[in-house]
C-alpha cells in the first residue's frame, strides 16, 4: 500500500514522476476545491512535500493528525513551525549543499546587473530605442566597490568566494563571527551597512525584518541591496520607499514578502532588478534537490 502524502506545490516532472512511483500523492493546488481535498485525505496523510518558500501553512498542521514526516523541497525552514513538528514527533527534511552556488551566483548576478543597468539597456534595445540614439544613464562600475554579507552560512561564503574578484574588500555580520575566514566582522548590521556599498542578505528569514529604514539610510545613496534570502528580511515598504526617494541607488531582489505578489512600486521603477524567485532553480540545482527529497522520504517509509 503506497503511503498518502500531500504534494503542496509545483514540482520538477521528475520529481512528481518519482513521488508518484512510490506514494499515493495528493496535490491539492490542482484540485477545483483544495479545501475539500485536503479535508478527505488529511486524515491519511503520512508525508507533505513543500518548498522552502511555501512552508506548511499554520492552519493544516491540524488537519494532518498522521503526519509523520515534512520534506521541504528547498533549505529555508522560516515556514516550518519546528516546534510544533518536534511537538508531534514530525521529522522534517530539507536538501542541503546542493543549491548554494546556485543562489550565490544568482545574487553576484543581480549586482552586476543592477550595478550596470543591464535590464534597463535590454529593454532600450528591445524597444527600439537606440537607433533613435536615445540617451541611457551611465552605469556604476562593480569592480572596486566594498562589499557586505548579512549571514555568513554556506550561501553567505559562496557570495563572498564569489564576489572575490569584483570586491574591493569583504566584510559581514552574522550573529556570532566566523571561525577561519578571511572577511572583517561588524558586530551590527547597521555598522556593516555604513561601511559597504553593496549588501547581500544571505540570512534565514525569522520574525521581524532586519533590514529597516535605518539600515538603508546607512547604506546611502550608493548603496545597492541584493536580496537572495527572504523578503520577510527587510521591511519591504521601507525598501519602496528608500528605492524612489533616492536613499539607496538600487536593488536587486530575488524574493517578496507576499509572493509571488509584488509591490507595484517596484514593477514601475529601473533602479531594481527583479526575479521571481528563481535562487535554487538550475537544472543541476532542482535534479539534486528532486533526488534528495525522494532519498529523504525513501528513508523514512522504508
Ligand atoms: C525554492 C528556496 O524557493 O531553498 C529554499 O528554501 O526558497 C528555494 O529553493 C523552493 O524551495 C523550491 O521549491
Amino acid at each position: 500500500m503506497k503511503p498518502d502524502i500531500l504534494q503542496l506545490k509545483p514540482l520538477s516532472p521528475q520529481l512528481e514522476a518519482g513521488l508518484d512511483a512510490h506514494y499515493a500523492v495528493h496535490r491539492p493546488y490542482r484540485a477545483a476545491d483544495p479545501d475539500a481535498l485536503i479535508a478527505q485525505v488529511g486524515p491519511k496523510a503520512r508525508g507533505l512535500v513543500t518548498g522552502g518558500d511555501l512552508g506548511v501553512p499554520a492552519a493544516l498542521w491540524d488537519q494532518l493528525p498522521a503526519l509523520e514526516i515534512v520534506a521541504v523541497h528547498g533549505v529555508g525552514l522560516d515556514k516550518v513551525d519546528l516546534d510544533l513538528a518536534a511537538a508531534r514527533g514530525v521529522a522534517v527534511t530539507t536538501t542541503p549543499g546542493v543549491l548554494t552556488e546556485d543562489v550565490a551566483e544568482l545574487a553576484i548576478g543581480l549586482w552586476l546587473s543592477l550595478s550596470r543597468r543591464m535590464v534597463t539597456a535590454d529593454h532600450y534595445v528591445r524597444e527600439g530605442r537606440w537607433p533613435k540614439a536615445e540617451r541611457l544613464p551611465l552605469a556604476r562600475r562593480a569592480a572596486g566597490r566594498t562589499v557586505g554579507i548579512l549571514g555568513l552560512g554556506q550561501i553567505g561564503q559562496a557570495i563572498a568566494t564569489m564576489a572575490g574578484p569584483f570586491a574591493a574588500s569583504i566584510a559581514y555580520h552574522s550573529r556570532r563571527p566566523v571561525e577561519g575566514v578571511p572577511y572583517a566582522y561588524h558586530a551590527s548590521l547597521l555598522d556593516l551597512a555604513r561601511a559597504v556599498d553593496v549588501l547581500f542578505l544571505a540570512t534565514p528569514g525569522a520574525g521581524a525584518p532586519l533590514v529597516d529604514a535605518a539600515v538603508l539610510e546607512a547604506l546611502g545613496p550608493d548603496g545597492l541591496l541584493i536580496n537572495v534570502a527572504r523578503g520577510s528580511v527587510v521591511d519591504e515598504a521601507a525598501l519602496v520607499a528608500a528605492l524612489a526617494d533616492g536613499t539607496i541607488a538600487g536593488a536587486g531582489l530575488d524574493v517578496f514578502e507576499d509572493e509571488p505578489h509584488v509591490p507595484p512600486a517596484l514593477l514601475a521603477m529601473d533602479n531594481v532588478v527583479l526575479q521571481p524567485h528563481r535562487g535554487s532553480a538550475t537544472a543541476e540545482a532542482r535534479a539534486a534537490m528532486a533526488a534528495l527529497v525522494l532519498e529523504k522520504l525513501a528513508e523514512h517509509f522504508n
